[in-house]
């Protein structure tokens, strides 16, 4: 029997994700919705609104509109948020672009999503010129959120005088492209429907306290489905404070938290160690910290609780999948004293199964199986790629997560595996499909394989089993910069290991199970 979340289910308006946000500030229409972490500079819900809107009406100018997919390369910064929501408002699409991606990842998204505009900042120009380039778009295809000589920018957008467009989109039509690569390959386009966001909204609100009152810390990133849905969009929702940073930097971080009287921190598990460890902690005034709240990565009960003591707060953990819009389990705000090693509850109007992958039999509370969910959040599928989002969702409408997870008797669930091919390195996806496929460019490499293993600090890193050609006398360190110069680097090889055969199945497939228990004997 599937498990269905302990709450009621809440209703989910049919609206677009502009209608069910933008609606009636009431008394915060004045108060800061994001701040600026490094600047302090702030903008109000009402001037947050009033930007959406003219960035919509000069989009529409610009003949963007309905099914058009604009992408947004660009760190947490206000704007970032105004830019998102105008695009929406624009009728159009938001494709989001992980800000550390090199010129080809680029131009990859932008090529498989048909992106026709870009917006970023000045100091990431030169990959967006080269990304553009490569994919064959116009170079003037880019607006600046902050400013350029010779480029098109945010404020340009601003001075518009034309009137936003009517709104055509509706519930069902598609809001967000993020890409992940999901339970294996390369990174894919995740569609995610206006409903999908506005699902996730509601389902989430009935689990954390977040409201007019309570600071929210951006840092984790907006392109990144967990800032997006769970910080800026939370955070606009609730009528919160969201307060942005455009990259992790522990004393910036620390500084930020407390001069901003941050209430809620959201967090990936590495930022955790920190908060737990390092001696600087101590050296800023934190008791404004309500909530630490990590996901993306499983916590350490331990560091969990190491944190909750030193700042004297709250630590909860959640469990999301880009493919999930992303939330589909968390621990509530009123359960502080729940098992930091599980992700505690379904959320409402989630059910899940946990199947046995080896007979597709469902299995009982405490046995481990892997993680199905049924939900409003889950996504339409997989842009361009029906194989993959057959292998996905299933004809009852369950996403198959590719994690492995045991639940107890109350309903509380914990993940303690992965089936799936994914690695995740600080809580960013590090697809071994693309990295194999690079791998196999080098002259020298006749094979190779990628799988997680664990650093000396408990990490998850990425390492490559490789084949050399006959005759090559290739080494670690060139396999490792060969491949950290084209590509992002979250997803370095950390690791090298020279065999002479990657293990495969009859039908060519990598026997990453067979790797991994080779991995596990040396350890
Ligand atoms: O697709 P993705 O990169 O998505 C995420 C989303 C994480 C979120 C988002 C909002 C939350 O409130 C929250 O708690 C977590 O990371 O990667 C999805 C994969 O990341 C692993 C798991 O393998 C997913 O399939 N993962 C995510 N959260 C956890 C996790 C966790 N708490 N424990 C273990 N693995």
């Amino acid at each position: 029997m599937p498990v269905r979340s302990p709450y009621a289910d809440v209703e989910i308006p049919d609206v677009p994700l502009f209608d069910f946000l933008f609606t009636d500030f009431g008394e915060r229409a004045g108060a800061p919705a994001f701040v600026d972490g490094p600047s302090g500079a702030a903008i109000t819900f009402a001037e947050l609104e009033g930007m959406v809107l003219k960035i919509a009406a000069a989009l529409s100018e610009r003949g963007i509109g309905a099914g058009d997919v604009v992408a947004l390369f660009a760190p947490n910064t206000p704007s970032y948020a105004a830019v998102f929501h105008g695009i929406l408002r624009a009728n159009a699409i938001v494709t989001s672009v992980n800000s550390l991606y090199t010129p080809g990842e680029l131009a990859h998204q932008l090529g498989d999503s048909g992106a026709k505009l870009v917006f970023t900042v000045s100091p990431f120009l030169d990959r967006v010129t080269a990304a553009l380039a490569e994919v064959g778009l116009p170079a003037d295809a880019v607006v600046v959120l902050d400013a350029a000589e010779g480029r098109t920018s945010l404020r340009d957008l601003l001075a518009t005088t034309a009137e936003p467009p009517a709104q055509t989109v509706t519930a069902g039509d598609t809001a967000v492209l993020p890409y992940s690569s999901g339970t294996t390959g390369r990174a894919k386009g995740v569609i995610l429907t206006h409903r999908n966001l506005v699902a996730n909204l509601c389902q989430i609100a009935e689990m954390g306290d977040v409201s007019s009152e309570t600071k929210i810390l951006a840092v984790l990133p907006f392109f990144h489905i967990y800032g997006m849905t769970v910080m800026m969009n939370q955070g606009l929702h609730r009528r919160a404070t969201v307060v942005t940073m455009p990259k992790f930097d522990l004393p910036e971080f620390l500084r930020v938290i407390s001069e901003h009287r941050v209430s809620r921190v959201y967090i990936a598990p590495p930022v955790a160690v920190a908060l737990a460890k390092h001696p600087i902690v101590d050296q800023y005034d934190l008791s404004c910290i309500d909530v630490v709240f990590s996901g993306a990565a499983p916590l350490d009960a331990e560091l969990g609780q190491a944190v909750a003591k030193r700042l004297n707060c709250t630590v909860l953990q959640g469990y999301g999948m880009t493919e999930l819009s992303p939330v589909s389990h968390c621990m509530p705000d009123d359960r502080p004293d729940m098992d930091l090693n599980t992700c505690g509850f379904a959320i409402p109007n989630v059910e899940s199964k946990l199947v046995d992958p080896e007979t597709g039999q469902e299995v009982g509370p405490g046995e481990r199986g892997e993680l199905w969910v049924r939900g409003p959040n889950v996504m339409s599928g997989y842009l361009n790629n029906p194989e993959a989002t057959a292998i996905t969702l299933d004809d009852e409408g369950y996403l198959h997560t590719g994690d492995v997870a045991t639940v107890t008797e109350d309903g509380v669930f914990t993940i303690v595996d992965r089936v799936k091919e994914l690695i995740k390195y600080k809580g960013y996806q590090v697809p071994p499909a693309e990295l194999e496929a690079l791998l196999l460019t080098h002259d020298e490499i006749a094979d190779a394989a990628v799988i997680g293993v664990r650093d000396a600090d408990g990490e998850e890193v990425p390492k490559a089993f490789v084949v050399r050609q006959a005759g090559a006398n290739l080494g670690a360190a060139e396999v490792m910069a060969f491949v950290a110069e084209r590509i992002a680097p979250h997803k370095k090889v950390r690791v090298v290991e020279f065999i002479d055969e990657i293990p495969k199945s009859a039908s060519g497939k990598i026997l990453r199970k067979d790797l991994r228990a080779r991995e596990a004997e040396r350890v």
